[in-house]
């Protein structure tokens, strides 16, 4: 009874919003076009290194895009698939293992099966073997029409584990293209791979004194990664689905190096805890209208798990009903008291961070004063969002190892 009560009061507070914000439905019958990008941090977007800039096709789609500086991925140990569960189920990891791998056959509310009974084609877009993460068995579940794996694209830019982003999003483009609108495409990016050692010809940044660590190598990576980017949305300009279409793309988890020296160098100054933490789950989240309205960079709180109540929001398709955990992003107003949970149980909504105790003893629990970064002497003030972070946990644990996701579904 308590999940089914998490998952009602969301459906309610996406139901108040899409009565009331002028943005729901202003973008009907667009296709959409999500992008996941393979370990693509926040912390490099619109960085420079020598006087080069690391990302300058996002810095250029962010002039006419919502851009999320404030977004964070929400993922455990099924990393990539976490951040896949969240983004199209809208609903948490698993304290271990990969929902992808563990509870494929449970029913799930996804984008796609969503969009698809809005007359949506939906289709899922990934260059490297299909059983990797159980997607060929999850995207059944998940009611993707087609997975387009690495058996459907031509190796012609052999790069890391497979094909080199730029060809993905060619060829992807040209298979989208071919599709009826309007459609749903979900792409999974892979060259900014760890360990992200690219070869040479690809590495076009000098990255100074970085060169020849990994640290260099992920800079690198993401610029390869950005410049993918610039191409993608040059060949969906060609292709005439650029203004048909809500574009987003966001990061899926962080890079796994683990020693801070090199991005406090980067960055230029010392990082205080609070600031690791937001630097660690830091991913960008980027959103292009088909009419490139409301551009500008957005401080809300967000995470992963909002991706489809946003995409459904400004589709004007209501979500309350579904058993969806997230909220939109893109609204008119902010969403208040909105809280981005994470599977530890830390959460952050905008004016605190809270970090609960590693050992379990509750006055070792942290509340950060969000802003500054500073220690809060008063850690109470994190004390009832902690506990609605360990609600939502638990809903979505139970309605995912039940496989109760149809009994969360709130009646109308
Ligand atoms: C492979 C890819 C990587 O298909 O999505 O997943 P990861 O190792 O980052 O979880």
């Amino acid at each position: 009874a308590e999940a089914k009560e998490v998952f009602r009061e969301r459906g309610d507070a996406r139901d108040q919003l899409d009565a009331t914000d002028p943005l729901f439905g202003r973008y009907k019958g667009s296709n959409v076009i999500l992008v996941q990008l393979e370990a693509f941090q926040s912390f490099v977007v619109g960085q420079r290194i020598g006087g080069q800039p690391v990302t300058p096709n996002i810095d250029k789609l962010k002039a006419d895009s919502l851009y999320f500086d404030n977004f964070y991925h929400q993922t455990a140990q099924g990393r990539t698939s976490d951040a896949d569960l969240a983004a199209n189920a809208s609903l948490q990891p698993l304290p271990s293992g990969s929902v992808f791998t563990r509870f494929a056959q449970h029913a799930y509310d996804s984008l796609a099966l969503t969009l698809k009974d809005g007359g949506y084609a939906a289709n899922a877009f990934h260059a490297y073997d299909g059983g990797f993460w159980n997607r060929n068995m999850m995207y059944d579940t998940l009611g993707y029409d087609e997975f387009y794996s690495k058996n459907a694209y031509a190796i012609d830019e052999p790069l890391g584990w497979s094909l080199g982003d730029k060809s993905f999003f060619k060829q992807s483009v040209r298979l989208m293209a071919a599709q009826p609108q309007p459609f749903y495409s979900f792409l999974i990016s892979l060259s900014s791979h760890h360990p992200y050692a690219l070869p040479a010809s690809v590495q076009t940044l000098d990255v100074g004194a970085f060169k020849g660590t990994m640290f260099g190598d992920y800079l690198e990576a993401v610029h390869y990664v950005d410049a993918a980017i610039g191409q993608l949305v040059g060949e969906l300009k060609a292709a005439g689905l650029w203004e048909r279409s809500i574009f987003m793309f966001y990061g899926d988890h962080d890079n796994s190096i683990d020693d801070w020296q090199p991005f406090e160098t980067f960055l230029g100054h010392r990082l205080n805890d609070a600031e690791r933490f937001r630097v660690l789950k830091g991913v960008p989240f980027l959103v292009h209208l088909p009419d490139g309205a409301r551009a500008g960079t957005y401080r809300q709180a967000g995470g992963q798990l909002d991706v489809a109540p946003t995409a459904l929001h400004l589709l004007g398709i209501p979500s309350g009903g579904k058993a969806m955990l997230g909220t939109p992003l893109v609204t008119a107003q902010p969403l208040a008291g909105k809280e981005v949970v994470f599977r530890s149980g830390a959460f952050i909504d905008g004016k605190v961070l809270y970090v609960p105790p590693e050992d379990g003893l509750p006055e070792h629990s942290r509340c950060y004063d969000f802003a500054s970064g500073g220690l809060l002497p008063d850690a109470s003030r994190c004390s009832p969002g902690a506990q609605d972070a360990v609600r939502e946990l638990q809903a979505s644990d139970l309605a995912v190892t039940r496989d109760l996701v149809p009994a969360m579904r709130r009646e109308p």
